[in-house]
């Protein structure tokens, strides 16, 4: 039988708003269940325990200052699995060097080897609050989509959507014909990301890419007149080889260097990949690509933390934009309310799921919608988050369109000013053709999305 450690890691006479109120705690809310055959409050208290400054029996080490600092549940709603912690803001890791905070420590405490306790059946985090003094303490964004909107000569404000791909096939393209198709999308479309497996592959070095592309937007732009932009992928386990990625690569696109930003593999990397990106190019956009996460962020995942809570540590870390899913929209696991999450990263001052955040005009990281979109499905994602100043990445929504990359491009950016003008998307592909050739291109989409289109767009095949 576990020791019962309620009476000094959990107080559920603690008022939330009292806490809040205080500015000396983050604040962390999971969806927790104990293994069979321990109670609730002893389970969570061994969790805070474990997750602050106890183990699993008392230490004689321990003293009144040790105590001063525990984590302290305050919170539980065994029906509901609601279990909230309240963390000391001593108990996170500051820089020796600048005295600033770490996402690394507030991991490693708030899911860290509680995530993994004999008595703990699973305990998922959905929601944190961190106070102001925290929020002064982490880097966020250096660069958000103002910067990318200056470029493309757009207003700074609402400067709406930005059309952009990722180079496929994945992987298996030589430099030649991966910059041919970068040149090919950039003749309609605004932004190319590296995919994220795409790095220094023997049949692709990087020296050998990265000129040809920086030579396709140079073409490109002085073909359309148009500024382009390319998230170039920076990832790699070694600090030194990512800095040697990055430098290899502004040298690359020289004049066009600012149109460069760096893309970060950031869940598998880890928060370190992150913020070396963050504080050794902060005048790159730092775009967050988070493959992998669906392990812990999948609604069928019971451990980890949630895509709502990824997102909003990107934003504390400093990613100017990280992927956020496609709300339902798309081809990847998601659905209408994971607007939260876009809002949680964009706005200033927002309600999560379970606390409200204020982020004191810390800037904001921009969501980025990529997985199985193209021109068909955006009018109805558009709708759902109530905006388009988003970056959105369509791989086969681009080069599956049946004309060419650039009218794939283009028949993405028309979905935006076709749902701009709130017009009927039938309607509106009978006066623009590259749009009415994604119907053709994506038929069953069209199909489920627009039945009856191929008599209302003339279309017999
Ligand atoms: C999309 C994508 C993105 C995933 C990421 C891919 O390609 O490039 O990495 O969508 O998912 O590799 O599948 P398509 P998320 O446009 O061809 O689907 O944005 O949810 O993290
Ligand atoms: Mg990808």
């Amino acid at each position: 039988m576990a020791l019962d450690q309620s009476a000094r890691y959990s107080d559920l006479s603690l008022k939330e708003e009292d806490l809040i109120a205080g500015g000396k705690h983050i604040l962390c809310a999971y969806k927790m269940k104990p293994k069979e055959g321990h109670g609730y409050l002893e389970a969570a208290a061994h969790f805070a325990a474990e997750s602050s400054t106890g183990t699993n029996v008392e230490v004689s080490t321990t003293d009144d200052f040790t105590k001063g600092v525990d984590a302290l549940v305050y919170h539980i709603d065994e029906a509901t699995e609601d279990m909230r912690i309240a963390y000391p803001i001593e108990l996170f890791d500051r820089n020796v060097t600048d005295g600033r905070m770490m996402l690394v420590s507030f991991l490693t405490l708030t899911i860290g080897n509680n995530q993994g306790m004999g008595d703990i059946a699973y305990a998922k985090m959905i929601d944190f609050f961190m106070p102001p003094r925290a929020i002064q303490l982490f880097d966020g964004p250096a660069k958000d989509i103002s910067d990318l909107w200056r470029i493309l000569g757009r207003p700074i404000k609402d400067g709406g959507y930005i059309a952009g791909t990722i180079i496929k096939p994945k992987l298996g393209l030589r430099p030649e014909p991966f910059a041919e198709a970068a040149y090919q999308f950039w003749l309609g479309g605004d932004f190319i990301k590296n995919d994220e497996p795409q790095g220094n592959q023997t049949f692709a070095p990087v020296k050998k890419v990265m000129p040809l592309v920086a030579d396709a937007m140079r073409r490109a732009q002085d073909e359309t007149g148009e500024a382009k932009l390319f998230s170039a992928n920076i990832t790699a386990d070694d600090h030194f080889e990512m800095c040697a990625r990055a430098d290899f690569i502004l040298e690359t696109f020289a004049e066009n260097a600012d149109h460069v930003a760096f893309l970060v593999d950031g869940f598998v990397g880890g928060p370190g990949m992150v913020t070396t990106a963050r504080r050794q190019y902060p005048n790159q956009y730092l775009h967050y690509h988070r493959a992998g996460h669906g392990m812990i962020t999948s609604p069928s995942a019971k451990r980890g933390y949630t895509a709502f809570v990824l997102a909003k540590m990107s934003r504390l870390q400093g990613a100017s934009g990280i992927h956020v899913g496609t709300m339902g929209y798309g081809k990847m696991e998601g659905e209408a309310d994971d607007r939260i999450i876009a809002y949680m990263i964009e706005r200033d001052s927002v309600d999560g799921p379970v606390y409200h955040q204020e982020w004191y005009g810390m800037k904001p990281t921009t969501p980025i919608i990529s997985g199985g979109m193209n021109a068909l499905r955006l009018p109805g994602f558009f709708e759902n988050l109530g905006h388009a100043n988003v970056i959105n990445t369509a791989g086969g929504g681009s080069y599956g369109h049946i004309d060419s990359p650039a009218a794939g491009a283009i028949s993405l950016r028309q979905a935006y000013e076709c749902w701009k003008a709130g017009a009927d998307p039938i309607e509106f592909a009978k006066e623009h053709k590259e749009f009415a050739r994604a119907f053709e291109s994506f038929p069953h989409d069209a199909d489920a999305l627009y039945p009856g289109w191929r008599e209302k767009l003339g279309v017999h095949k």
